[in-house]
């Protein structure tokens, strides 16, 4: 069967319980448009079985996107993409360090082959991940491309013409 004709979800991954203040934000947007997904903790480098599993997976499992955020070396992402056709949006994570620059560059320069769609770092970006999965979505799920159409009227109605 298609995976057109199942229900369609979101899979949100992150490396870290750290991870899920950020991530959350993707999860919000996707309530809003009343996409089903999951959140899962997945780490690259600490439960690489269960990458490896969560990956192969995937599409038996009705996932359609896949939203990936880690910070650090941040190879999640792209790990995953490597296992996977599914699209994969990257989302970076800051970092005590490196303010998130290391993750937003190990995440967006995925070598030629394997490509993450990378969003910015932090919460907007997951956000933002969030939309991005819902206008993939909605390319093949009207009811989907009515409350993303619904949303940005609403956002734009929002927008005041003054400041105060
Ligand atoms: C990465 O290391 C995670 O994605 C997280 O952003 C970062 C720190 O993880 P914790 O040490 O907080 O578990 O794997």
């Amino acid at each position: 069967m298609s995976i057109n004709k199942k229900i369609k979800k979101v899979a949100i991954v992150m490396g870290s319980q750290s991870d899920y203040l950020v991530m959350k934000r993707c999860g919000e947007i996707l309530e809003k448009l009343q996409i089903k997904f999951e959140t899962k903790i997945i780490s690259a480098h600490r439960t690489p079985d269960r990458m490896f599993a969560f990956a192969k997976t995937a599409v038996k499992n009705n996932f359609v996107v896949i939203v990936a955020g880690a910070g650090g070396s941040a190879h999640l992402p792209g790990m995953i993409a490597s296992m996977s056709t599914l699209p994969v949006l990257g989302v970076p994570i800051e970092t005590k360090k490196l303010k998130g620059l290391d993750s937003l560059l190990s995440i967006v320069q995925m070598p030629k082959g394997i490509p993450v769609g990378t969003v910015a770092i932090g919460e907007n970006g997951a956000f933002n991940a969030g939309l991005l999965a819902a206008s993939i979505i909605a390319l093949s799920d009207s009811k989907v491309k009515k409350n993303l159409e619904k949303w940005r009227r609403l956002q734009t109605a929002a927008i005041k013409k003054k400041p105060k």
